[in-house]
């Protein structure tokens, strides 16, 4: 039997290529929407997986455009909405993300800050006559990464793009840009060369826990794993900031467990020196790098070598087809359906 969430992890790369193109053939609207956006702090906001996502895409807005960046749940934006504007005479620019477009608490964070507060405010989906995108005064779609099963898979890597590729242009980092170029047949590799591996994970081990750990840029994909595994597989899962780890929850480590790193070149030897200590206690490691070193074949007991030539900011993508097809190989493996988690709508709805 096929399933759509295996074609849309299988399909994501020529997604990627999809919003390359849109930012190599800008329309003036799109040149005027990056203009606009110059110089401001800004916010992400979303839910779930779009929540995830915003944590990521902070951390790459605050380091390439070096304007302070953070991410939001939509329920904080209007529970709690003094968090997001603490000095209110700086100027800010919101980003709004959904999949769907229609999430309850994302439109309502989107009709509360638009009435509360006069702020520019930029609508990111994959659904081009969604109320998100009614509603908002810039307006980015994929629609190619939109998807048929519930969990978001190829929404989530191309959404990051499209933002990885708002803050390249924003400030004209030319070298950030043409990394970025270079993902879309990065992508197809990794997804050639590593999606056996995932499966035999999944086949060889029989975890009852999974654990996500990831600094920085990073944080955000780990937490968007772990959901991944919760989602399609219904297992127990986990994500940290690496060295958080060590900060107690290490000591629940066990045998059923698979720990994996999200190692990134900027703090991989502090990252890798958790690996062993990690394994000492009987856990699986899997390390996803750009380049293993020899601490990392010492203590892991699966690596994914990416070799992408590109800088941590850049390369976040090119870890997540591997997750995401070990929520799926751990669906397949339980008997479940992937495209139908239990107990979960493809909106949420209130
Ligand atoms: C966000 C979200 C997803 C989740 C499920 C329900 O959707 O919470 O992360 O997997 O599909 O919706 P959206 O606002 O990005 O459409």
């Amino acid at each position: 039997m096929s399933y759509y969430t295996f074609e849309e992890i299988d399909s994501q790369a020529s997604v990627w290529k999809s919003v390359i193109d849109l930012f190599d053939n800008k329309t003036k609207e799109l040149e005027k929407n990056i203009r606009s956006i110059k110089n401001h702090q800004n916010i992400f906001v979303g839910c779930g997986t779009s929540y995830y996502l915003s944590q990521s895409a902070a951390c790459v807005f605050s380091k390439i455009t070096k304007n302070c960046s953070r991410a939001f749940p939509g329920s904080d934006s209007y529970l709690f909405p003094e968090l997001l504007f603490p000095n209110y005479s700086e100027t800010y620019s919101i980003f709004f993300v959904s999949r769907s477009g229609k999430t309850t608490e994302t439109i309502e964070a989107v009709k509360f800050l638009q009435h509360k507060f006069n702020i520019k405010s930029n609508g990111i989906s994959c659904r081009k006559n969604s109320e998100l995108i009614k509603n908002v005064e810039n307006k980015y779609v994929i629609s190619d990464g939109d998807e048929k099963s519930v969990v978001m898979t190829r929404s989530f890597t191309s959404m990051l793009l499209l933002i990885q590729e708002l803050a390249g242009y924003s400030v004209d980092d030319h070298k950030f840009i043409n990394e970025l170029r270079k993902l879309p047949e990065l992508g197809e590799k990794v997804l050639k060369q590593y999606s056996s591996l995932s499966e035999k994970i999944i086949e060889d081990g029989s975890f009852s826990h999974f654990v996500y750990l990831g600094q920085g840029p990073f944080y955000g994909l780990a937490n968007e794993s772990m959901l991944k595994i919760k989602e399609m597989s219904l297992t127990y899962s986990e994500a940290y900031q690496t060295l958080e780890y060590r900060h107690g929850p290490k000591s629940m480590v066990n045998d059923k467990m698979l720990v994996t790193f999200f190692v990134s070149e900027k703090a991989k030897d502090a990252e890798v020196k958790l690996m062993g200590e990690v394994k000492k206690l009987g856990a699986k490691v899997l390390a996803i790098c750009e380049k293993s070193n020899s601490d990392i074949q010492a203590n892991a007991d699966y690596i994914i070598e990416l070799n992408s030539g590109l800088n941590d900011y850049a390369r976040l993508i090119l870890y997540m087809p591997i997750t995401q097809l070990l929520g799926y190989y751990q669906s397949i493996k339980k008997g479940l359906n992937p495209d139908r988690p239990e107990n979960l709508d493809q909106v949420v709805e209130i």
